[in-house]
């Protein structure tokens, strides 16, 4: 039988292969889908985003686990979809209108995913109103806003602005972050939560979903 802490031990070290096989064979055993992602995969990706918190490892190795996990999903994704596990809740994410910058969304995704959230990812120059227009049709519990430009930091406000006018007011939560980003900013336009990295940002949006 796969011993299920090895999967997690091999995606904390990036190894995307052996993590993608062990998978695998967890799978033709007949073992229980959502242990393997609970107990192999995210168990991995969490010892990551407490590593990546206190500073003990960076963004490539981030980056490289979160692959691993990537190609271990694809195993697990039918699987996954038939039994209609329960996912921790739903979240549409985007750099803001104007912004192009995506290496840290992007990391912000995969930390999210690997702790056991749907991410949506619209990419990157997204306009306010998309947010919300793809938040309504995909039932979203909360929208992601990353900015890396000071000039593009408006941009939040107005989704903010734009959601209060529409019918998701006060059931779609907003996160916001990027490097010119603070908590200051996000209490000043109103935004649910921010966070300063990718590994806290799970901790708020866990926070601000609790009720799942
Ligand atoms: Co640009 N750029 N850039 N750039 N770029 C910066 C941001 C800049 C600080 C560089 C500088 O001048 N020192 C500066 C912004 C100045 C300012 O406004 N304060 C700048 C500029 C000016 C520009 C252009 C205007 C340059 C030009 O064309 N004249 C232009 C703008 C294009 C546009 O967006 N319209 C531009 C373009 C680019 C590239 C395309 C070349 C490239 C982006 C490639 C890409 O993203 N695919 C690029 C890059 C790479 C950078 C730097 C070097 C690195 C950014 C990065 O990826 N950091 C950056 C300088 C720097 O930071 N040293 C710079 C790594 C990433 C992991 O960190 O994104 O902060 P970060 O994400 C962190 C946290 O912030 C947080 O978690 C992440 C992981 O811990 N986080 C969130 C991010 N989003 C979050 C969302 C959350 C929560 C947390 O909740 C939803």
């Amino acid at each position: 039988m796969v011993d299920l802490k090895q999967i997690a031990e091999d995606l904390t070290k990036g190894k995307a292969p052996e993590v993608k096989e062990l998978v695998q064979k967890a799978v033709d055993e007949g073992g229980d889908v959502e242990k393997i992602l609970n107990e192999g995969i995210l168990a991995g990706m969490s010892v990551v985003g407490d590593r990546f918190k206190k500073n003990e490892i960076y963004v490539p190795e981030v980056l490289i686990a979160a692959k691993a996990m990537k190609q271990a999903m694809e195993v697990l994704q039918p699987f996954l979809t038939e039994k209609d596990t329960k996912r921790k809740g739903k979240i549409v994410l985007g750099t803001v209108k104007g912004d192009l910058h995506d290496i840290g969304k992007n990391l912000v995704g995969m930390m999210l995913e690997g702790a056991g959230f749907e991410v949506i990812d619209l990419g990157v120059n997204v306009a306010p109103e998309k947010f919300i227009q793809v938040a309504k049709e995909k039932s979203a519990d909360c929208a992601g806003l990353s900015a890396l430009l000071t000039t593009t930091m408006p941009a939040m406000k107005q989704m903010i602005n734009s959601l209060n006018k529409s019918a998701l007011k006060g059931d779609l939560k907003v996160i916001i972050g990027g490097a010119p980003v603070t908590q200051d900013y996000a209490d000043e336009i109103g935004a649910d939560g921010y966070a300063p990295n990718a590994a806290s940002a799970v901790d708020v949006v866990k926070e601000l979903l609790a009720k799942f």
